[in-house]
């Protein structure tokens, strides 16, 4: 008994550990890539994994058959196989199923996928993994016809390893992605945003030496220093060189990993260093190595830390002139296909538009060529997972795979310098067990990376014209932040909210995460008081917000709600909405709205300023 709840201590305090391989900076890694044309088949019940009769979903089930075995009718006459995906329409991937066909629009469930590749049975020596960006929501994966793992969660990478299926010639991949959710899942059901099924980011083959740099994490210490820390993973990882080098700054730092396969070592930062910040969003190169393997990356070395109510950015008091936005690219029918050029167009609209340093990348972690433009760019960046309004709090399952995607956001992007807060959770109303998920989250957060701040989106109390932050979690955040909606979901005249009063029960940095809202382009109100929907409305409410945001003294920065209209099912006014969520600065073609000037003016006038 004793030895059992040891045991189930040890495994609450060890630190976290990777059984699968996490492949950082794989981005960057020497890849094929997969993208491009994919059969599809939509499998509405789901007879692909189990058939009429049930059954386990695998190699073994007839109608899982059907889905690999494509060309057996062709060879046996007798054979009948009702998949047929290699004559299945094509489609170009990634991007979401939306835009494959018009009567996948609101369509919520299983779609298979399978394309054929030419590969080489890999060298001795070496290891294939398959990886995926991101796949909404669950994905299992099949490479020629065995299964080589399922992953869980929208909108963080995954790998396998397919070493042992690879064959010289023509291989194939087939994957089911299923983006129904239940309550237990994270995020649940019901969200504010289109849920984008299917395939939504890059799918590559990566070839490392068998014994590779897994993980490689380097920053810079609110003490000055560089601090390296690098795991590797294969059957040589134990006791095995290893080191890392900025060749911009000079010598190598080198070292011998432990019996776990990991190293980690300091060094005094050099005085060459040119810090990263928004105005000068210096990168280098950085290079580890060990044995046969290298990783490359691109690096930024900047501080993070708060000071009272302020946040210091290498040591100075920074405000936060930013925005939200969903991953979702300028156009009528986004499928949600994040290219660079189109991070670029949005993040370029908040920092050369709106005269924007931040944003917040609302409400799931984005695509890492949406990361890596903003260290580009040079924005701060707000990074979440979608733990959103109500989740299963009593569920220790939720809660694992809460944990998850925290971990591999975290581990994807902990090398991007324009990551200054991870936020935990969005809208979440207070009460026990969420108080416990959240704080378990938090520590994971602290656990994995103490060198950023930790936030998370909270509801306001409102008294009268008194607002007040009554949540627990205010004193494990380092930094709160607030959603205020007042003037748009209430009643209140515009022209009150100046009057409205702002509280705070400790001594941190405010944040309004958000405010916003709806307006359509092109529709006009130049009435003495604008109705609600109009460009007037949205841009008197932005002038009173902001007015009223100026008066609170412990606020250290604003990403209202938000760059881009976008797509969400829940909003279907018939003449403004049409199942899009107005409240963007630009329209879905980006039309700038009147309050898109209100905002760049009032960031203007704050650029230079801490306050
Ligand atoms: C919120 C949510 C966001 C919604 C927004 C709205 O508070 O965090 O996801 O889209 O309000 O438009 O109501």
């Amino acid at each position: 008994m004793i030895a059992r709840l040891l045991l189930v201590l040890a495994l609450f305090l060890a630190p976290p550990t990777f059984a699968q391989p996490v492949l950082t900076a794989a981005d960057m890694r020497p890849s094929q890539n997969l993208d491009g044309a994919w059969h599809w088949s939509v499998d509405p019940f789901r007879d692909g994994k189990a058939g009429f009769h049930g059954g386990v979903p695998g190699e073994s089930s007839r109608r899982w058959g059907d889905v690999v075995q494509t060309d057996a009718m062709e060879k046996n006459p007798r054979a009948l196989y009702e998949f047929d995906m290699q004559r299945s329409p094509v489609v170009h991937l990634p991007g979401s199923w939306i835009g494959h066909a018009a009567e996948m629009r609101y369509y919520q469930g299983l779609v298979w996928y399978q394309r054929t590749f030419d590969a080489r049975k890999p060298a001795p020596g070496t290891r294939v993994f398959l990886r995926f960006g991101a796949a909404d929501y669950t994905a299992d994966v099949f490479l020629n016809g065995k299964s080589v793992g399922s992953h869980k969660g929208g909108f963080t990478p995954f790998a396998f390893d397919v070493t042992e299926l690879l064959r010289d010639g023509s291989n194939q991949i087939t994957v089911g992605v299923d983006s129904a959710r239940t309550d237990d899942d994270v995020p649940p059901p019901v969200t504010d945003w289109e849920t984008y099924g299917g395939i939504t980011r890059s799918i590559t083959l990566i070839t490392v030496p068998e014994t590779f740099i897994d993980d490689a994490w380097i920053r810079l210490g609110r003490d000055g220093n560089i601090h390296v820390d690098i795991r590797l993973f294969g059957s040589q990882a134990a006791n095995r060189d290893v080191s890392v080098r900025i060749p911009a700054l000079g010598p190598v730092l080198s070292g011998r990993t432990d019996a776990e396969g990991r190293w980690s070592a300091s060094i005094t930062a050099s005085n060459r260093l040119k810090r990263w910040s928004p105005e000068t969003p210096t990168l280098y190169d950085v290079r580890f190595e060990s044995g046969a393997d290298v990783l490359q990356d691109r690096v930024g070395f900047r501080t993070i830390e708060t000071r009272g109510t302020q946040i210091l950015l290498n040591g100075k008091p920074v405000f936060l002139r930013g925005i939200s936005m969903h991953e979702e690219e300028l156009g009528k029918d986004p499928v949600r296909a994040i290219t660079p050029a189109a991070a670029r167009a949005l993040l370029t609209e908040i920092k050369q538009g709106l005269n924007g340093n931040f944003v917040r990348l609302a409400h799931y972690p984005h695509s890492e060529v949406m990361t890596r433009m903003a260290d580009e760019l040079g924005l701060l960046v707000w990074s979440e997972v979608p733990v959103y309004w109500r989740v299963n709090w009593q569920n220790p399952a939720t809660l694992a795979d809460a944990q998850a995607q925290l971990r591999e956001n975290i581990v994807r992007d902990r090398n991007r310098a324009s990551i200054v807060l991870w936020s935990v959770a969005n809208e979440t109303p207070v009460g026990d067990a969420r108080n416990a998920f959240l704080r378990t989250l938090i520590n994971e957060v602290r656990t994995l990376d103490d060198s950023r701040l930790v936030t998370a989106a909270l509801l306001s109390k409102r008294e009268g014209k008194v607002m007040s932050i009554d949540d627990p979690l205010v004193a494990d955040l380092d930094v709160m932040a607030i959603n205020t909606y007042n003037g748009w979901y209430s009643q209140d005249p515009l022209a009150d909210l100046q009057g409205f009063e702002w509280r705070s029960p400790t001594n941190k940095p405010l944040i309004f995460s958000e405010f916003g809202a709806d307006a359509q382009a092109g529709y006009h109100d130049a009435g003495a008081e604008p109705h609600k929907f109009s460009e007037e409305f949205q841009a008197e409410y932005f002038r009173q917000t902001l007015a009223m945001a100026a008066k609170v003294p412990f606020l250290a920065g604003l990403s209202p709600w938000l760059l881009k209209d976008f797509r969400s099912p829940r909003r279907q006014h018939p003449v403004f909405q049409q199942g899009w969520n107005r409240k963007g600065l630009i329209s879905e073609t980006g039309a700038r709205k009147q309050a898109f000037s209100v905002l760049a003016e009032e960031y203007r006038r704050r650029a230079g300023s801490t306050r």
